[in-house]
């Protein structure tokens, strides 16, 4: 009976593991209730990190169920009662070599998917679409130098701002939604330059979904990358602890098809051109038209993603729905 217990145990354990890895409880882009394990993975990176903390979390929990075994045995096997007479052995080369050996095989073994996680991370594809992020205190702006060198900012939405959105039926989630996303075509590399307020303090640009994780340090520009391979809205937070707000200066990256960022990236673009236009326009009524059409450019910009993101919504919903009827 104790033999059979003793073999099962740490097959329920690695079960056990399994269960709270997967990802049926996890959801994807933001935290979800009673979440057990990390958010769904998006993107290549954020596959491969999820991979290594499972084979990781299987050796850990072997580790561990070895050694209360062991100990378990020891207790019971050699306590002064069952054993009196204890042996006066003091070494056993075999024993003494196998537990060097077998730690560094574990390590070994540990080592190799670490090297090639680390490789792929740090390996920046050729980009596709590159975006400048900046932390400043306390919120983000995000640029497109590619694409003209539009930019905005990126704000934590309050509680009013939140309702009306999901009285329109489009989700936002408290402490996570924001104005102004950042949008990106789907199945693409996005190169995000990141850094921080010459003037302020260490952020850190990160969305778990696509493994992305990044401090943004005044006066440096680091990066990170990544290539999401479904379309959704994916959330983070700032990830360093910076000050006050901390707290609240989400980020928002919408992935969409590649019709509508084009559509959008174009709108935003004009936008910024219109803006630059005014600027350096002399003529008050001209200045104000130049102006009155940026300010219709950002209103389609915004409708553009509105829709997607009603769109999005609604999958979602219909997917929820479907996993929830009994089959
Ligand atoms: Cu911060």
């Amino acid at each position: 009976m104790l033999r059979r217990i003793v073999c099962s145990a740490p097959a329920a354990a690695l079960a056990l593991i399994f269960l709270a890895a997967s990802s049926a409880w996890a959801g994807m882009g933001q935290p979800t209730q009673g979440q057990m394990s990390l958010q769904g993975a998006a993107t290549p990176v954020a596959a491969e990190i999820q991979a290594f903390y499972n084979f990781t979390n299987i050796i850990i929990v072997a580790i561990a169920v070895f050694v209360a075994l062991l100990m378990l045995y020891v207790m019971f096997r050699f306590n002064e009662r069952s054993n009196p007479n204890p042996s006066r052995t003091t070494h056993n080369t075999l024993l003494e070599v196998a537990w060097t050996v077998v730690p560094i095989l574990i390590l070994v073994a540990l080592s190799i998917p670490s090297f090639r996680l680390l490789y792929l991370q740090y390996s920046y594809p050729k980009a596709d679409l590159t975006i400048k992020a900046t932390g400043y205190t306390w919120y983000w702006t995000h640029g497109y130098p590619d694409l003209g060198d539009f930019s905005f900012e990126t704000r934590m939405l309050d509680d009013a701002a939140r309702e009306e959105l999901e009285a329109e039926n489009i989700s936002a989630p408290r402490n996570l939604a924001v104005d102004n996303e950042v949008v990106v075509p789907v199945n693409k590399v996005v190169n995000v330059l990141v850094t921080a307020d010459p003037d302020g303090v260490i952020h850190n640009w990160t969305i778990p979904s696509f493994g992305s994780k990044v401090d943004a340090v005044p006066g440096r520009v680091n990066t990170t990358w990544f290539k999401s391979t479904v379309e959704g809205m994916f959330y983070g937070q700032c990830s360093e602890l910076c000050g006050k707000d901390h707290a609240f200066m989400p980020i928002g990256v919408r992935v969409v098809s590649e019709e509508t960022f084009a559509a959008w990236s174009e709108a935003m673009q004009a936008a910024n051109t219109a803006g630059k236009d005014a600027r350096g326009e002399k003529d008050k009524t001209k200045r104000r038209e130049k102006l009155r059409e940026k300010k219709e450019l950002l209103k389609k910009a915004k409708q553009i993603i509105r829709e997607a993101a009603l769109q999005q919504t609604g999958n979602r919903k219909l997917a929820e729905v479907s996993a929830a009827e009994p089959r």
